[in-house]
């Protein structure tokens, strides 16, 4: 028998792997035992967690083995996505759904006088990213495993992840995450493909034995990258794909050659050095310029990753020549682009390939996917920084540039303004290397993430090399994975839809149009009521729970959970909740339909407006929430700590979704998919995905306001002034006059005024522009939800064409256009 026949055999029937009843019962316990040295009696329920999370994985491991060994077998393309931030949320849930046991394992747990959903409570949240693109990553590899794509994650495991947020006294204050602390059962450390990596120094040339000018990288220091892996299971089917996160270790954790010297805290210096390169996850400021920090993590985990793929093509006999054969690599916005420059270093330095060959196939392997077109969050190093740091990669990029932009000259003659736009590096000022444009160049395929946002890449941004090559270009709307954000975060409603059309729809979501033909049957739609207030009744018990505010699950919750940021205007519903308020109080008796606001997002740490405007959030709480007269019919809440699990919680109570992004400025967004799949209707612009939804659902069942991009440009270019605008409005006066004259800050004309001051004089995301719009939509909102038949049946049909906003969509787009992927089934061994 080989080596793999045999574990085979001990596999088989194994307590380990079989996803029975009883056999788990005893998995279970003897977890608790060997690994958590508990019995049962004495266990808290962290180590319930714990043994459970083993007896999980173990149930996995068999999946991933067999996975890991068809793949090997195999010469087919692998896709590596690269990405700075994987933004997972909990496992244990979403494993018990993709392997199909979650009802098993319930029962199971419950005969051990266990409940499941505490246990899944116990989970610490792995916060590796800051928002869409972390969240969108991870939604990508589980879409990629349950189409069956080969496929890596590749990223950087934090020690801290993005903060936790409390609010103290109103304001936000970050606490450091600490996600490890109790460890992680589902990594597996790898030190056996440990990669060294180098990192500053200085160039210089030498003649090799041919005779060659060459030249070679010095450089000052070598930190070690250690894999930890950690499975992703496709949702019922074999493929277990792997995330691979990178840490960072010291060379050798301690310097002898110091200690000798008998510096003995210098000895542990350098290790202390090497290892805070991976300590924390930066937040997404909206200027990401001057961290040096930032440019080596970046360049760490991707000088990993491309030395893995190189140690797997080796592995399976292949040559460099065909790395854009075996691997696809897909760039996670540009925070990854320095693998352009990487790449092209291992083939021309190490391998010696001739300049176009090493071009070629480095264009052929990767592809670059943009995330904003906010031209302040678009990455620029600074070039003496690059050069301290990378100072070979910069000749490198150096060298691309000259070459790219002698095409650049050929195709447009004379025209040396389009060099000066196109070209790697910004000489407009202190001299930049571009990031975008490395990224762009340096690969055969560029994509935006919603059809408004690659055209406006097109037309914008990226006009130029759009212009050079049209080809490259492509636009992959964005989807969300519907086992996390259905299966696990809305079990009631996913009952029904079992009931009613099977359960087909979590691996197809297109089949929710079979929903369709129920949205004007009377007990169905009651059904759906039933549901959505249940869920509401879930949430209000966390609200309660979290800020100490009591709200009413029969009133319409309106929500708006995201980052805060400016373009995103929170403080435009702000506005329109404060005028709300003062239509209230001019007439205590008017019939007011009740509403529960719910918002909830974290600041970057150092984006003091951002900051600010989530003090306005709890300072209008302060006053609405506890003002007698308003009796409780409005109701202003900020749940603290907004992050995947509190998403699960509050995406499937929702009645209203707030996408109000000023149009032009929002790339996609994705947390609008959720809502609209979980029965939410959107009040939004026409920005991101917005306007695909609104297709897909029907304009009769999604509520559009304010200007269009196109008439945003319209308005810049005519000349905007928001005091015009703001005085010609009584009621937007009225409310701008509230705040400034401290009613929501007990008298201190202070505490608001950037934000008004702000409204006032520049008006950046043109609040005022669209309140009207806004606030004429929220009475339509209003009267629609009064009519409960015709908010139910609008719900429905949200749901029910959600089916595009599924990230196996995206996926699906990916493999065809851009990666040119076919899947893989995997046998159990
Ligand atoms: C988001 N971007 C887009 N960036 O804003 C959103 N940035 O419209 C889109 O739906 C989503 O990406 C997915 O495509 C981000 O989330 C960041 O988080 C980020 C992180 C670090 C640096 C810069």
């Amino acid at each position: 028998m080989s080596p793999t026949e045999l574990s085979a055999d001990l596999l088989h029937a194994s307590d380990r792997t079989s996803l029975s009843k009883d056999s788990f019962k005893r998995a279970f316990i003897d977890n608790l035992f060997y690994t958590q040295g508990k019995f049962l009696q004495v266990a808290t329920h962290k180590d319930y967690y714990q043994a459970l999370a083993y007896t999980v994985r173990d149930r996995l491991l068999y999946r991933w083995v067999s996975t890991a060994t068809a793949y090997t077998g195999q010469v087919s393309r692998t896709v590596s996505y690269l990405s700075a931030e994987f933004l997972m949320g909990p496992s244990l849930g979403n494993t018990l759904i993709n392997l199909g046991i979650l009802d098993e394992v319930r029962q199971a747990v419950g005969e051990l006088g266990l409940d499941l959903t505490d246990l899944l409570d116990q989970e610490a949240e792995p916060g590796l990213g800051n928002g869409g693109l972390g969240r969108l990553a991870a939604c990508f590899i589980d879409s990629l495993a349950t189409l069956e794509l080969p496929a890596l994650g590749y990223g950087i495991r934090y020690e801290h992840g993005i903060f936790y947020q409390t609010i103290v006294d109103g304001w936000q204050v970050e606490n450091t995450d600490n996600w490890l602390r109790y460890g992680n059962p589902w990594e597996i450390r790898r030190p056996e493909w440990s990669v060294e990596v180098k990192i500053g120094g200085f160039t210089e040339t030498y003649t090799d034995t041919e005779d060659r000018h060459r030249v070679r990288w010095v450089p000052a220091k070598t930190v070690v990258g250690v894999p930890f892996d950690s499975p992703i299971p496709g949702y019922r089917v074999n493929t277990a794909n792997t995330l691979r996160l990178w840490s960072a270790e010291a060379t050798q954790s301690f310097d002898f050659e110091v200690f000798n010297r008998g510096d003995y805290l210098g000895a542990v210096n350098k290790k202390v050095t090497s290892e805070n390169l991976t300590k924390i996850l930066y937040p997404n400021d909206e200027t990401p310029q001057g961290k040096e920090l930032r440019l080596e993590q970046q360049y760490f985990f991707v000088a990993c990753s491309l030395h893995d793929m190189i140690r797997i093509l080796k592995g399976q006999g292949g040559s460099i020549e065909r790395f854009h054969e075996k691997f696809a690599v897909q760039l996670n916005d540009t925070h990854p682009a320095i693998g352009v420059a990487e790449l092209m270093r291992i083939l021309v330095d190490d391998y010696l390939l001739p300049w176009n060959d090493a071009w070629s196939i480095t264009t052929q392997t990767f592809g670059y996917t943009n995330h904003t077109l906010l031209p302040e969050a678009l990455e620029r190093w600074p070039l003496d920084l690059f050069r301290r740091l990378l100072p070979r990669h910069l000749e490198l990029i150096f060298e691309i540039n000259e070459r790219f932009l002698h095409d650049v000259r050929v195709a447009f003659l004379g025209d040396e303004a389009r060099v000066r736009a196109l070209s790697l590096i910004d000489e407009t000022g202190e001299r930049y290397v571009r990031m975008a444009h490395l990224a762009t160049v340096g690969s055969h395929a560029v994509n935006g993430v919603a059809t408004l946002h690659s055209d406006l890449l097109k037309k914008d941004v990226l006009a130029d090399f759009y212009a050079l090559s049209p080809q490259k270009f492509h636009s992959i709307t964005n989807g969300v994975t519907p086992r996390r954000w259905l299966a696990l975060a809305n079990p009631r409603l996913c009952e029904l839809f079992r009931e009613t059309i099977g359960d087909g729809w979590a691996k197809e979501l297109d089949q929710l149009r079979r929903l369709e033909r129920h949205a004007d049957d009377a007990a169905f739609a009651e059904r759906w009521r039933a549901i959505k207030l249940d869920n509401k009744r879930q949430l209000a018990d966390l609200i309660v729970q979290r800020t100490g505010i009591e709200v009413d699950p029969e009133s319409m919750f309106d929500v708006q959970v995201k980052r805060i940021h400016e373009y995103k205007r929170q403080h435009l519903a702000v506005l329109q909740i404060i005028a709300m308020y003062h239509r209230l109080k001019s007439d205590p008796n008017a019939e007011v339909l009740p509403r529960t606001f719910i918002f909830s997002g974290k600041a970057a740490p150092g984006y003091a407006i951002a900051k600010l405007m989530i003090r306005l959030i709890t300072a209008i709480g302060d006053v609405i929430n506890y003002d007698p007269e308003v009796r409780g019919r409005l109701k202003v809440v900020f749940m603290p700590n907004f992050s995947v699990t509190t998403g699960q919680r509050i995406y499937p109570g929702a009645d209203l979704s707030e996408q109000i992004s000023l149009a032009g400025k929002e790339a996609s967004g994705t947390g609008n998919m959720k809502f609209a799949m979980n029965g939410a209707l959107t009040i939004g612009t026409m920005d991101g995905a917005n306007i695909e939804i609104c297709e897909e659902v029907g304009s009769d069942n999604f509520f559009t306001f304010g200007m269009t991009a196109a008439q945003v440009e319209e308005r810049r270019r005519a000349g905007y002034d928001p005091r015009e605008v703001i005085e010609a409005n009584p009621e937007l006066h009225a409310v701008v006059e509230l705040i400034r004259n401290g009613l929501f800050s007990r008298g201190d004309t202070e505490l608001f005024k950037p934000i008004i001051d702000g409204l006032l004089w520049h008006d950046t995301y043109m609040l005022a522009a669209d309140y009207a719009s806004y606030s004429d939509c929220q009475l339509e909102v209003d009267r629609a939800y009064r009519d409960t038949a015709r908010w139910t049946r609008m719900s429905i049909l949200n749901v029910a064409r959600s089916g595009k906003f599924s990230s196996d969509r995206s996926i699906q787009e990916y493999a065809d256009k851009i990666w040119k992927v076919t899947p893989v089934s995997v046998p159990l061994l």
